[in-house]
């Protein structure tokens, strides 16, 4: 199904909606950190018994879908991941599991006073870890277009916030089990998409025990599992083949160059 279509789907819907029929749920997401964020979502409210509507996943490939007409009057920001329930467009991945933590409720978002001790970490992840990752990894994979010298002052400033970030983690989980608490949540969810492919990014993460551990028992959750598998064979969900490894080279390569960077819709 195009974007177009699917767009026309969710509207048709809701129109529908007087009568009493099911709104279905869109989410166009990709095989990226913040797009499994979603998918992963969407495994652990099935994981919970939570009685979901209809979803229908639509892929946005990164190629290009991101910057269509549609896809921009959906998402302004022209960044997947973004959902359409309900008559109403949600963009930004950790909104986006605010959203449906409160929708659809379970233990993965608190419905009562203590989505507080949640909320400010979602904050974290969205304002810290994600664009710090990001740049990390862009410099350290992706950017051809600046030279080993120019790269090497990003590099650092990245790498070193980002090891700063791994031990606000630390102290975190020095504390309790998971990121807020003793309970898993969304927080978990966005934090750990992005730390979880610390190799990938080049950020040490091995001197701090209690977060590699934190890795794996995350890793282990039948949701957590299928989630990560979205856009990506069984056999490569934890290590890239050489052929991905340079798909993703290539992609992110052209995303991440100045020459990508546009200054106006
Ligand atoms: N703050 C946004 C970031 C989204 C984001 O950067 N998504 C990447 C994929 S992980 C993307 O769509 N990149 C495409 C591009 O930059 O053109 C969120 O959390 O949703």
């Amino acid at each position: 199904m195009t974007v177009a279509q699917s767009c026309m789907k969710a509207k048709f819907v809701c129109i529908q909606e007087n009568l009493e029929v099911e709104v279905s749920l869109e989410i166009y997401t990709g095989a990226t950190p913040n797009g499994w964020k979603i998918t992963i979502m969407m495994e652990e409210l099935k994981e919970a018994g939570v009685k979901l509507p209809e979803v229908n996943y639509h892929t946005v490939s990164l190629g290009g879908d991101q910057f269509t007409d549609e896809y921009t009057a959906m998402n302004p920001n022209q960044k997947l991941p973004t959902i359409v329930h309900d008559g109403r467009v949600i963009i930004e991945s950790c909104a986006i599991l605010q959203y449906l933590g409160e929708k659809f409720p379970s233990s993965l978002f608190p419905t009562d006073d203590r989505r507080w001790d949640v909320i400010p970490w979602l904050y974290w992840q969205a304002a810290n870890i994600g664009p710090v990752f990001g740049n990390k990894l862009s410099y350290t994979r992706y950017i051809t277009d600046a030279n080993e010298e120019q790269k090497a002052h990003p590099m650092e400033r990245f790498g070193k916030e980002a090891l700063r970030l791994v031990s606000v983690l630390d102290y975190q989980l020095a504390r309790h089990s998971y990121l807020t608490g003793d309970q898993y949540t969304v927080a978990d969810i966005a934090t750990w998409c992005w730390i979880r492919s610390y190799k990938w990014s080049k950020v040490d993460i091995t001197t701090k025990p209690r977060v590699v551990d934190w890795v794996h028992r995350v890793r282990a959750r039948p949701g957590v599992e299928r989630g990560i598998g979205y856009g990506v064979p069984k056999d490569e969900i934890d290590k890239f083949s050489k052929e991905r490894r340079e798909q993703y080279k290539k992609g992110g390569g052209s995303i991440a160059s100045n020459e990508a960077l546009k200054s106006d819709l």
